[in-house]
Formats: C-alpha cells, sequence, structure tokens
C-alpha cells in the first residue's frame, strides 16, 4: 500500500504533494514502483497534528482520489476517520476506507463503507491524535490491542462489510511507547490470529525507527522501514504501508521466490 499524503503538515513528507497534480503523479509513481494499493490522505494524523475540517479534507483528496481510481489500475483506498470524506472519496472511485480510528470517532462510518460495498481497514489508535502520545497506558499491549482489533473487525462485519472486505491494523506508533511498538511486532501472528484478519501494517519512516536503528530524519529510516516489511512479512502480514514502494516491493518479490523454491535451488514459474 503506498502512501499518497495530500497534507501541508504530514511528518514525512508534508507539502511535497500538495496540488492535485503533483499528489497525481506520485501516486502513479507508486504504481509503476509496484504499489497494489494507493492510500490518499488529507489529514494528518502525526501526534499533536491539527484536525482539518471536512470541508477543507474533501478539497484536498477528492481530485486525486477521483484521478486515482481512473487512471491507476489499482484500488484506491481513502485515509481518513470521517464518514463524509469518505463517502466523497467512495463516490469518486475509492473503494476501500482506512480508518486510524476503525470507525470509532464518527458513527456513520460504517453504515458509509458498508453502502458503498467497499473494503475497510480498521487501525487501533489509543486516544485521539491530539493526545494520543500523551504517556500511553495499557495491561497488556498486545492482548488489549487484539481484543480492541477483534471488536472492531466484528462491528464491521456486524454492520455489513464482507468477510473477505475487512482487514486490521495494530496502529504503530498510534499512542503507544517504543516497548509498545516492539512488542506488538513481535506479536504479528497472535494480533492476526485474534483480530480473525489480514494484518496491515505501518512502520514506514515512524520515529521509533529512529530510536531503534539511527536516523534523525524520516527520509533516513527507509532501510529501517525495509526491515520491518521484511519482518513483517515473514510473520503473516498481509499487506504493508510504506512512502517507498520499490523497496518493500522487490524484498517481497524476493521473499516470494525464496518461499517457492525448491530444496536444490530451482525456482517454479
Ligand atoms: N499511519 C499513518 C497514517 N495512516 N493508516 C494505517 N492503516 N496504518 C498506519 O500505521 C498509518 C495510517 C501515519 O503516517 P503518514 O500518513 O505518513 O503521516 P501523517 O499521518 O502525518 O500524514
Amino acid at each position: 500500500m503506498g502512501v499518497v499524503n495530500v497534507t501541508p503538515d504530514s511528518f514525512s513528507d508534508g507539502g511535497r504533494y500538495l496540488t492535485a497534480g503533483a499528489a497525481v503523479e506520485h501516486g502513479l509513481d507508486l504504481v509503476a514502483a509496484g504499489a497494489a494499493v494507493l492510500d490518499v490522505g488529507g489529514e494528518s494524523t502525526r501526534p499533536g497534528a491539527t484536525p482539518v475540517g471536512v470541508t477543507e479534507e474533501i478539497r484536498r483528496v477528492l481530485p486525486v482520489v477521483e484521478a486515482l481510481a481512473a487512471r491507476a489500475g489499482v484500488p484506491v483506498s481513502i485515509d481518513t476517520t470521517k464518514s463524509e470524506v469518505a463517502a466523497a472519496a467512495l463516490g469518486a472511485g475509492a473503494s476501500i476506507v482506512n480508518d486510524v480510528s476503525a470507525g470509532t470517532l464518527d458513527a456513520r462510518m460504517l453504515d458509509v463503507v458498508v453502502e458503498h460495498e467497499a473494503g475497510f481497514v480498521a487501525m487501533h489508535m489509543l486516544g485521539t491524535p491530539r493526545t494520543m502520545q500523551h504517556d500511553p497506558r495499557y495491561d497488556d499491549v498486545v492482548r488489549d490491542v487484539g481484543a480492541h482489533l477483534r471488536a472492531r473487525v466484528a462491528a464491521a462485519r456486524a454492520a455489513g462489510v464482507p468477510e473477505c472486505g475487512v482487514m486490521a491494523d495494530p496502529g504503530i506508533g498510534f499512542g503507544k511507547t517504543l516497548d509498545h511498538n516492539v512488542a506488538l511486532l513481535r506479536a504479528l501472528p497472535e494480533l492476526a490470529a485474534t483480530a480473525g484478519a489480514p494484518l496491515v501494517i505501518g512502520t514506514s519512516r515512524k520515529s521509533f525507527l529512529g530510536l531503534l536503528a539511527g536516523g534523525s530524519e524520516p527520509h533516513e529510516r527507509d532501510d529501517a522501514t525495509l526491515a520491518t516489511t521484511v519482518w513483517a512479512f515473514e510473520h503473516g502480514v498481509a499487506m504493508v504501508r510504506v512512502h517507498d514502494v520499490a523497496s518493500s516491493v522487490r524484498a517481497a518479490r524476493l521473499l516470494d521466490v525464496l518461499d517457492r523454491a525448491t530444496p536444490a535451488g530451482t525456482v517454479a514459474a
């Protein structure tokens, strides 16, 4: 899943693709690099980010979603917590809603997803982006996040999203300390089993990677991001949400070859 941020303030690429034209070109480049899904967002969710109103969020994302849905040749997802933004984007050709609140911030969200027969990514977040990094605490982070994902996946299915239309995401960095993020990454198979849905994860360029592996600036964290991609695919994750699509796609291709090779090293076509 390639990230297309149409925002002035996203933590790693804010302001780079703020015009619709630049965002669309970027999305097409990500598809050329191998992205299977494009995730378009018009509001930063970085810790402490200023909320964006519905009208402004729709103004940012709509032309980008419309153009990419027509031209990209891969499904387009809309990264939003607002049902009105989701409805506008789905009406313009998006087919997945990626909601970092898993439908908890807007009571209409799941109905909109069902009305448009869209897919749904349910992510775990503790609190809201404004407050989530203020001393987040859990009894047991793996158990608590797993239980929340299971409940939100069940809510999506109960609302009418088909079984194959839901994915779950532990929400790396969303109300999590460094230790919480590491614990979740170590428990990916368990989280997938508890959630009862395929997992997506988004580690791309996040600050915990800088703390663990070096890289004070977001763009210096692509190598560490790639390591988490390999870790994720080796631990049962179905999709990674990344800014640098090309490196993750190359790694996924190599893992696939190694998985399919015979003991003698022959790779079936
Ligand atoms: N992370 C971000 C945004 N959306 N969605 C899912 N499902 N999982 C994630 O981990 C996730 C997400 C934050 O990254 P980014 O979009 O690059 O930054 P910003 O929120 O500042 O725009």
